[in-house]
């Protein structure tokens, strides 16, 4: 049985779709913690009303970003995980912490990386004009939102629409292509190989949700 830990910053809406996915399709698997560097992540409520362990590492406590992923390090490793996903987590990692999970860290983006690495992705993406948008599953590197990359799903950026809109669209492929790919990697279907995805053969890296 593998172990896995969550990290989120808010609603954690992938989280629970990890969660979910995780108990229904009965995975070698269990979610031994969900942590938040945010006391008041609502995500947390649903994690402590499925019976999963919560923690509160808050960043606001540090003086130093290495100071704070030392103790979040330190926390996380308390549950020896496997697997360590970031799911909405919103700060941005020091290299002596991405080095510590290498292989073992995956984060889901809400855009067709390479393009719009950062934040506001969805109105970055309407601004610039395009007609697909998405989300990216990668491992975690050092260089933000540049890992290698696992799983992408591709949906239309339709008229009218507005970051709230799009933002939508995109999530509902998230919550598909997110657990699928944790599922890959506890199954150990799916691993980084000298910064190299591999892959067995015949699993789908693309979702269109158009
Ligand atoms: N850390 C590393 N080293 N590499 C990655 O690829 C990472 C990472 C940490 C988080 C998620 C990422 C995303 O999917 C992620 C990937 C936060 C920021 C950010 O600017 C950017 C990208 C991501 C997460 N955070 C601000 C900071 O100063 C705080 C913003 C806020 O609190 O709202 O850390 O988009
Ligand atoms: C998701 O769209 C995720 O891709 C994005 O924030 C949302 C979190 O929703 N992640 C980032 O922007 C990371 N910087 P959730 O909390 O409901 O899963």
């Amino acid at each position: 049985m593998k172990s896995i830990v969550i990290l989120i910053s808010g609603r954690g809406s992938n989280m629970e779709a990890i969660v979910h996915a995780c108990q229904q399709e009965s995975w070698p698997a269990r979610i031994a913690a969900v942590i938040s560097n945010k006391a008041d992540a609502s995500g947390l409520r649903f994690a402590a009303s499925h019976g999963i362990a919560t923690a509160v590492v808050d960043h606001k406590a540090f003086t130093s970003r290495e100071a704070f992923d030392a103790e979040l390090a330190k926390v996380i490793d308390g549950f020896s995980p496997d697997v360590v996903v970031l799911a909405g987590f919103m700060r941005i990692l020091t290299e002596g912490f991405v080095r510590h999970y290498d292989g073992r860290l995956l984060n889901i983006h809400p855009s067709l990386l390479p393009a719009f690495p950062g934040l506001h992705t969805h109105q970055r993406a309407i601004e610039a004009g395009c007609k697909l948008a998405g989300a990216t599953v990668h491992f975690v590197t050092p260089e933000l939102d540049h890992g290698p990359i696992v799983m992408q799903a591709a949906v239309p950026v339709l008229a009218g629409d507005t970051a709230d809109t799009l933002s939508s669209r995109v999530l509902a492929q998230e919550h598909h292509i997110y657990p699928q790919s944790v599922r890959w990697l506890v199954e150990g279907r799916l691993s980084l190989s000298e910064g190299v995805v591999q892959q067995l053969e015949g699993l789908p890296q693309v979702r269109w949700g158009g």
